[in-house]
């Protein structure tokens, strides 16, 4: 996979927006949870590491993967949210599914970010294997949320 070389924590400085006072949307499906939680748990301690206050950074669960859309949606719309991050885990060996939802997430959160005009982050693993899946968890690959939450900060300063 193309993130083998690459430590998806680690992160240059460059273009990290000062995001005291910004807020933030977190959105975590819940199918393959043991990863999802982890990728929230980066998500969300990268956000407070890098300034966020904690009472700026709300969370939503939905189902799967394929709900992160409109679930990104009803919190994009919020006047009061400034930035969506949307984690899941879709694994191509255990889901017959699993060009309907990637493909499906992927334009789906394109078009909410187009249509409010704020970040929408995809922070969606779409992994062969759960190993492989747990190594970009927090595992020997970094997290996945780490760089979602970076990410989101980032198009924030732009
Ligand atoms: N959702 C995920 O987030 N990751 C998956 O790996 C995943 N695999 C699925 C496999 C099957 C066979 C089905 C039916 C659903 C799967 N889903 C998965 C759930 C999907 O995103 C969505 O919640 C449901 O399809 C809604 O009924």
């Amino acid at each position: 996979m193309a993130t083998t070389l690459k430590n998806l924590s680690e992160y240059s400085d460059k273009n990290i927006a000062d995001v005291a006072g910004k807020r933030f949307a977190i959105v975590v499906a819940e199918w393959n949870a043991q990863v999802t939680e982890a990728l929230f748990e980066g998500a969300h301690r990268t956000l407070l590491k890098e300034g966020a206050q904690a009472e700026n950074i709300i969370r939503k669960n939905v189902p799967g993967s394929f709900e992160l859309t409109l679930g990104a949606q009803w919190v994009a719309e919020r006047a009061d949210i400034d930035a969506v991050i949307c984690l899941g885990c879709v694994i191509q060996g255990e889901t017959r599914h699993f060009d309907f939802i990637c493909n499906a997430v992927a334009h789906g959160l394109t078009d909410v970010g187009l249509k409010f005009n704020k970040p929408v982050i995809f922070g969606v693993l779409t992994p062969n294997t759960l190993e492989q899946a747990l190594d970009r968890a927090g595992g020997r690959h970094g997290n996945k949320g780490d760089e979602a939450a970076v990410t989101a900060i980032k198009m924030l300063g732009f």
